[in-house]
């Protein structure tokens, strides 16, 4: 555990974001802070509520859970526990529990007096979920539109609002997200290649250097992007595939309630084809 020492010089108070010396301090290898007890205290929760949900229903078998949101009658209001009042509350603890994960992140960039760019990251994340969940419902009127909590069930409603819209596919925000997480994982292929081809050689052979993966993609390509270039590429590829899939489901309804299909008439209707 080479890293120990390292990890003792930076293991000190300081750069929270609020509460001063508030749960400053680390558990084991855990940096616990305000964010990482409240984050705790939202999970805690939740997770209990889930399993009362659970407890309240036909199944505890771990594919068929499904804890829906309330119907699409009760509106924004609401709803009784048993009757979506549960998903709701479990919603509130999951948002609460993601973003203190991410402010915890923060604080954790603060005392190495690193860069935000990971918690700005899983910030997307929480961007798409908080769209699907929450700003979505809103503009539709209703928290019923928003995904159930259940592995099969969650799918289900993926293919179910897939379908309302008749091809999906032909949502031009879904076409860019799709083609980011294709790029990302391209990207991640041909970075993780190179480095592991230059860097872990055969016994025998030497560690090859950087000039030496950017001598390759000039060879086969005609360019390299560079080793800090590839980084950010990747972060910019990844949170595009977040940040557009959060914009194709939340036009999808609010923006465009007829078939995604229908949509592309418009190119059709160009007088410059006819
Ligand atoms: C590998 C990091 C580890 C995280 C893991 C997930 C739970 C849920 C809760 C039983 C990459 C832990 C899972 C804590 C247990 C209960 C109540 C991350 C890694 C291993 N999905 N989805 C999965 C979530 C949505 C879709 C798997 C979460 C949207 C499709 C897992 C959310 C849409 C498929 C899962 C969420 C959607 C999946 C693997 C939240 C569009 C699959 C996830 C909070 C985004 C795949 C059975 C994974 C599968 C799958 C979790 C939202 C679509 C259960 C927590 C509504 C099409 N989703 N999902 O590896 O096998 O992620 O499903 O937004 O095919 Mg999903
Ligand atoms: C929402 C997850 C957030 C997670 C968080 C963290 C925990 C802790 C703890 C492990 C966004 C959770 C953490 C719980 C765990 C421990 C310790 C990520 C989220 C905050 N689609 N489609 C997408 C493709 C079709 C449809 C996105 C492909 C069909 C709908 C992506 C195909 C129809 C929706 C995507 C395909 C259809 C989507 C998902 C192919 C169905 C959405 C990624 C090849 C018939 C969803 C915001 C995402 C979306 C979405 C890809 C097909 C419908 C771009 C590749 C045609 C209704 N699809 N899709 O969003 O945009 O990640 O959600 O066919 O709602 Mg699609
Ligand atoms: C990258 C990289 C790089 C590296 C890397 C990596 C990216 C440059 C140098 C990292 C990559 C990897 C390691 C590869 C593998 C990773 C993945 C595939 C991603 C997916 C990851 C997982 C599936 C693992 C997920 C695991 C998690 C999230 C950890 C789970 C841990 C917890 C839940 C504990 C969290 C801690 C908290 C919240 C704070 C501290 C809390 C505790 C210690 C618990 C005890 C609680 C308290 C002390 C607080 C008290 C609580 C209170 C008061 C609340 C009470 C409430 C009640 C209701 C009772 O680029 O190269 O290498 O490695």
């Amino acid at each position: 555990m080479s890293m120990l020492s390292f990890e003792k010089k930076y293991r000190i108070k300081g750069g929270t974001l609020i509460g001063g010396d508030l749960f400053d301090f680390w558990a084991g290898p855990f940096y616990v802070g305000f964010f990482g007890v409240a984050g705790a205290f939202f999970t805690l929760l939740g997770v209990a509520m889930i399993f009362f949900a659970i407890s309240q229903g036909p199944t505890w078998g771990i594919w068929a859970i499904h804890i829906p949101p309330p119907d699409i009658s009760y509106g924004l209001s609401l709803a009784p526990l048993q009757d979506g009042g549960l998903w709701q509350l479990i919603t509130v603890c999951a948002t609460g529990a993601f973003v203190c994960w991410a402010l915890r992140e923060v604080e954790i960039c603060r005392k190495l007096g690193i860069g935000y760019h990971v918690p700005v990251a899983f910030g997307t994340a929480i961007f798409a979920y908080v769209t699907l969940v929450i700003i979505r419902p809103i503009l539709m009127g209703a928290w019923g539109y928003a995904f159930p909590y259940g592995i099969m069930s969650h799918l289900d409603w993926v293919a179910s609002v897939g379908y309302q819209y008749v091809n999906f596919h032909y949502n031009p925000a879904h076409m860019i997200a799709v083609t980011f997480f294709f790029t990302t994982t391209l990207a991640l292929a041909l970075h993780g290649g190179a480095i592991l081809s230059g860097s872990n050689p055969k016994k025998g052979n030497t560690v090859r250097t950087a000039e030496h993966e950017n001598s390759f993609f000039r060879d086969s390509i005609g360019y390299s992007i560079g080793s800090l270039g590839i980084h950010r590429l990747g972060l910019f590829l990844a949170i595009n595939a977040g940040f557009w899939s959060a914009i194709c489901i939340v036009i999808s309804g609010p923006l465009w309630d007829k078939s995604w299909p229908e949509f592309w008439e418009f190119w059709r209707q160009i007088p410059i084809w006819s």
